[in-house]
């Protein structure tokens, strides 16, 4: 597997030259100055890629080229936001970029309640609680009708931790907290949607929220396939490898249907557009956190139509919470994705995914999961399990 990282451009703390001294071999990045729906201009795309390689490195792969919203809930201007999205598609392709992560996700992509879990050793992590996420959804968000998505013991809960915090005069610190943990500092960098400046956050995500009335599994999914079925011409003509990415967690929230949670629904795109350009990035982490997943199995069920991989573990525990792993434990069982990554598709692109937070990675500002030390320590995990592995195939 090729050693990736996730860099987010010059403004980014962490800088090529440090990637360097850690074994990175190429990067994962995007254009993120430029807002979602607007086109990639080739010269711009030309820039980055040669800045990378001034650096020794090479740009393997653009995490991500985000699918607008309205293209997802196919709105008025889904034609023309298609065409914009092949234009950057075919910039990149001539550009030598051939490697496209996004993902097709409602409104919100990846989701936790938590973004400084203490571990025992000092280190933090980011971290789901159910119950905060109940919360959030009637005690924040007031969405109608929410409580029929929960069982009665959250929401119970729920209504405990509402009643404790109003006793305590804590609501407030309690709603910015896990406000700003679901819904800003998760999504503003990757995304958007969300802005970390903005004043009213939970006003606007209301507003994004209703764009998806009436958009169920089976409209959401007759998207994505009018999606890829448009942009393969361009992905056949530019050798364009589109990998979409997991629903993280691999579930439905907020009333918003997600469908690319389990292997029914990876079989299910995979097959509604049959073209090996339609791929799927592995992301072990998003996987494993939804208990009905067997990583290794899909692993090897899905290798070969995996343009990316994505190594991160988690723990799912008894109440459905679950929390970031080490790369070396945890369900997602890294150690034999390893192994069938290393044997059946030896070139792919993977890159160590969060990091725990330590050793002052806290005071650097870094996006939340995307330390430098927490990282550094998963990737050295990591590039030991493959030179074991390649060792065990005979390779090195
Ligand atoms: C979070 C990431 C996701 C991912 C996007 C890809 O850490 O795994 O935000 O980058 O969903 O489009």
């Amino acid at each position: 597997m090729k050693k990736t990282w996730r860099w987010f451009g010059k403004k980014d703390n962490i800088t090529l030259p440090m990637l360097r001294q850690i074994g990175v071999e190429g990067i994962v990045t995007a254009l993120h100055d430029i807002p979602n729906g607007e086109i990639w201009p080739y010269e711009d795309i030309v820039e980055m890629k040669e800045y990378i390689e001034s650096f020794g490195l090479e740009w393997s792969v653009v995490e991500s080229l985000p699918v607008s919203e309205e293209i997802k809930y196919a709105g008025a201007k889904r034609d023309e936001l298609i065409e914009k999205y092949k234009v950057s598609l075919a910039n990149l392709g001539r550009a030598g970029i051939h490697c496209i992560c996004y993902n097709f996700m409602p409104v919100l992509d990846w989701a936790r309640t938590d973004l400084n879990h203490p571990w025992d050793d000092g280190s933090t992590s980011l971290y789901f609680d159910r119950v905060k996420f109940v919360y959030f959804d009637r005690y924040i968000l007031q969405r109608e009708g929410c409580e029929k998505d929960y069982p009665q013991h959250e929401l119970d809960a729920a209504a405990e931790m509402h009643r404790k915090a109003q006793a305590e005069g804590t609501l407030n610190e309690l709603h910015a907290q896990l406000t700003d943990a679901i819904i800003v500092k998760t999504q503003g960098f990757v995304n958007g949607n969300i802005r970390e400046d903005e004043s009213a956050p939970v006003a606007h995500f209301r507003q994004l929220l209703s764009l998806y009335d009436g958009i169920g599994r089976d409209e959401l999914r007759a998207n994505m396939k009018y999606f890829l079925e448009a942009i393969m011409p361009v992905c056949d003509e530019w050798a364009m490898d589109m990998c979409v990415h997991p629903d993280d967690p691999p579930m439905p929230l907020l009333g918003l249907p997600r469908i690319v949670c389990c292997d029914a629904d990876i079989e299910w795109f995979l097959n509604a557009v049959p073209n090996p350009h339609n791929g799927l990035t592995f992301c072990c982490g998003s996987l494993s956190a939804g208990s009905h997943n067997d990583v290794p199995a899909l692993a090897k069920k899905y290798c070969h139509r995996t343009h990316f991989v994505h190594l991160r573990s988690t723990d799912v525990l008894p109440n459905g919470n679950f929390i970031e792993a080490d790369h070396l434990h945890g369900r997602a069982n890294l150690i034999d994705v390893v192994r069938i990554f290393e044997k059946e598709r030896p070139d792919v692109p993977m890159r160590v995914d969060h990091g725990r937070t330590m050793l002052g990675d806290a005071d650097k500002g870094y996006n939340a999961g995307y330390s430098f030390h927490g990282r550094m320590l998963g990737l050295a995990q990591m590039d030991g399990v493959i030179a074991t592995v390649r060792n065990e195939l005979g390779k090195e």
